[in-house]
């Protein structure tokens, strides 16, 4: 079977961990610039301050991109571009970087797949209490309107937000992405809610311009799985689920949050303040979103927490997406497996994760369109004679593929797969040195590029329709 004409092969970036640039053309100040500068909260002190130059670099970028056939690029705008202070005046260098990054990309066929959130707010609305702040919805709207009307006579793939749950909860729970909160759930819920009113928002304007392309939201895809059938382990994958899945989906495609975890929040007093009539206008905006981005990454093999247990702070790795973390509210604790293969950084290898959880998903959602919108291997590669052979990922790629091909045989809504990372990039907490491109790019001699051995391998994929997989 070859993959379906109308899917898209792609690949994927986002504007802070590639563009650099961080104070040009009028940019503004984001929270990241201000938050990777605090002592001690990225990996040897990285930030994005210069990146890997795309914004200068994106005609070479995109020429790679274009030879090695890629379908469709993923890429994100940063706001504090567009808007320097998020809620003013429009820059219109911040529009024209972006009308050539799009055009270069059309010249050479590929079609522009672009995310208007990826985490980098403008600094002035951070530091107006951020996404707990309901004037930062309007400020949103505000600026994803602007960039319907200037970019949507040429982009018709739209996505609000990317990983709510791992913004939020970096943000408010754990302390580790701006703005560096920690155990603060009534916070957390409030943000979350903000932003799917600004998601739903964001799609009424969308729909009132009639510029007929789709719009929809990506979600991180963790699903959870009990280690085993103990039925309090079953339970603890159930209430992972609700909490990390029902939450971030149920809103956006039901218009209405998940009993189950309401009724706990409630009793917590962590409920947002929310309106009646934000509520009813989520369950008016559900059935006008497009398309749900997944992020697979791993699932999460979960056990039940003993609450007298001594859990301490969770490690680096573990606020970063390796197992041994408590959930917040202490109900569950994500473990490594024996017989579960991981990476360098510990994230577990589950292709199988992958399709059972897109099973899942289809059980709770229906026909439902997906994209793939991130799924990739962080990898230290291996360099011989000059080469860079990722076989690894090459590997990864390939088995979470075939993952995708068994989902469209059994009849799940799968349009596309955007392979993170296009290039080498900045990893937000884990610095460069966590590599995922099909790209290299050279650090030690002035950031050139260089194409991996995936580079050819993708090629071949796209070329051949995953013929071969
Ligand atoms: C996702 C983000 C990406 C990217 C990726 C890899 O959550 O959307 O921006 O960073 O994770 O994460 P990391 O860089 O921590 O390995």
């Amino acid at each position: 079977m070859r993959f379906p004409h109308d899917f898209l092969f792609g690949a994927a970036s986002a504007a802070y961990q590639v563009e650099g640039a961080w104070n040009e053309d009028g940019k503004g100040v984001s929270n990241w610039d201000v938050f990777s500068k605090i002592p001690g909260k990225t990996f040897e002190g990285t930030n994005g301050d210069v990146a890997v130059d795309h914004y200068h670099r994106y005609k070479e970028d995109i020429k790679l991109m274009a030879e090695m056939g890629l379908e469709s690029y993923r890429f994100s705008v940063s706001w504090p571009r567009i808007i320097s202070d998020g809620n003013g005046e429009i820059n219109p260098k911040g529009l024209e970087f972006y009308n050539h990054l799009i055009n270069e990309c059309l010249d050479y066929g590929i079609v522009p797949f672009v995310t208007l959130y990826h985490w980098d707010l403008p600094q002035v609305l951070e530091e107006a209490g951020g996404w707990t702040n309901k004037k930062t919805v309007d400020a949103f709207v505000k600026y994803a309107t602007a960039c319907f009307k200037a970019f949507g006579d040429r982009v018709k793939h739209w996505i609000t937000f990317n990983e709510t749950i791992v913004f939020c909860s970096l943000g408010y729970l754990d302390g580790a992405h701006p703005p560096g909160i920690s155990n603060d759930p009534k916070r957390y819920f409030q943000a979350t809610h903000n932003v799917f009113v600004a998601h739903a928002r964001a799609v009424e304007e969308y729909k009132k311009l009639k510029q007929y392309g789709e719009i929809g939201i990506t979600h991180v895809f963790s699903p959870a799985f009990p280690v085993d059938d103990k039925p309090e382990n079953e339970e603890a994958a159930y209430h992972a689920n609700q909490y990390s899945l029902a939450w971030f989906y149920d809103p956006v495609l039901k218009g209405a949050y998940p009993e189950y975890v309401v009724r706990r929040i409630r009793e917590k007093g962590w409920e947002p303040d929310w309106t009646p009539e934000e509520l009813s206008f989520l369950k008016w905006a559900a059935p006008k979103n497009d398309f749900i981005g997944l992020n697979y990454y791993q699932p999460q093999r979960v056990i039940k927490h003993d609450p007298d247990a001594e859990s301490g702070p969770a490690s680096r790795e573990a606020v970063t997406g390796a197992p041994g973390k408590v959930s917040f509210d202490g109900v569950y604790k994500t473990v490594r497996m024996e017989d579960k293969k991981y990476t360098k950084w510990g994230w577990e290898i589950s292709p199988e994760g992958f399709l059972d959880g897109l099973r899942m998903l289809k059980a709770a959602y229906g026909d439902i369109k997906l994209y793939i919108t991130e799924n990739g291997l962080g990898d230290q590669d291996p360099i011989e004679n000059g080469e860079i052979v990722d076989v690894a990922r090459i590997q990864y790629i390939e088995e979470h593929l075939k993952a995708v091909k068994q989902g469209i045989r059994e009849g799940i809504h799968l349009k596309g797969y955007y392979a993170w990372s296009v290039i080498d990039l900045l990893s937000w907490l884990n610095g460069f040195k966590k590599q995922y491109g099909f790209i290299y790019v050279d650090q030690q001699n002035h950031l050139a590029r260089k194409k991996k051995l995936s580079f050819t391998w993708y090629k071949q994929v796209i070329a051949n329709r995953g013929g071969d997989i």
